[in-house]
């Protein structure tokens, strides 16, 4: 798979991919992950990616040309219709459908991934309009940019191509995919600070452990994430 992130901060990127699963997979040849600056991409003497909105207000918007000139050359199309159907052009974005799970898995069956970040108080619609497969918002809050989310997106979609975990984990038998979080997990010294963990984990009574791990993970997703159970 290759991934590029299309962005004005190409050094946020810089070794967010060198860690863990990522870099692993990075290592093994299962995908190429490259920052490319926008400004690469302007004709002007300035190097502009940005104007004054049309119809007045604060802030500045991403102009159209250096991204649609961006995603020609990265992709070899500069509209949505004359793109594989295993290339998508992600545009992250406030104003975009909420990411999940289901889209990772998505996204980790496709060849290209190309995410545009934007920045200021947003990017020209023509972007949104014509060239974007998919316009992303990784939650109700307010970032400064992009990058954070593309960071998140990039995550959770490499993890999941095929060798990328080791062969002890499984993507398919992960919380998410069967609607509870995680069980709560100890380990040494058994007595922190006063603090015991549960005996029965201690027991070695397998079906017995399975049992408390099934009712302790609904317990806390029935506090922490009631939404998960309706
Ligand atoms: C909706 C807020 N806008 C009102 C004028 C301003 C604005 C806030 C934050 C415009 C751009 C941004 C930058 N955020 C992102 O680019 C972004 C984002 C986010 O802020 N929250 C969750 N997901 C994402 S994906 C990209």
């Amino acid at each position: 798979m290759q991934i590029d992130i299309i962005t004005i901060f190409p050094a946020y990127f810089r070794e967010a991919f060198d860690y863990g699963i990522i870099r692993r997979a990075c290592a093994a040849g299962l995908v190429s992950i490259r920052a490319h600056d926008l400004r690469a991409w302007t004709t002007d003497k300035h190097h502009v990616v940005d104007d004054r909105p049309f119809g007045g207000g604060d802030g500045m918007v991403l102009k159209p040309e250096p991204i649609f000139a961006a995603v020609q050359s990265l992709v070899g199309a500069s509209r949505r219709e004359s793109m594989a159907a295993e290339k998508r052009v992600v545009l992250l974005s406030p104003q975009g459908k909420s990411f999940t799970q289901a889209l990772a898995a998505e996204f980790a069956n496709c060849e290209q991934l190309v995410f545009i970040c934007g920045r200021y108080e947003g990017v020209d619609e023509r972007v949104a309009e014509a060239l974007v497969t998919d316009e992303i918002s990784i939650g109700d809050y307010v970032l400064s940019g992009g990058e954070p989310a593309a960071l998140v997106v990039v995550d959770s979609t490499v993890r999941l191509l095929p060798g990328a975990l080791g062969s002890e984990t499984s993507a398919a038998n992960e919380s998410f995919s069967d609607g509870s979080l995680d069980c709560p997990q100890y380990t040494r010294p058994p007595e922190f600070e006063g603090m015991r963990a549960p005996e029965v984990l201690l027991t070695g009574h397998h079906a017995e452990i399975a049992r408390w791990r099934r009712e302790a993970a609904l317990e806390k997703t029935k506090r922490n994430r009631p939404d998960l159970l309706k």
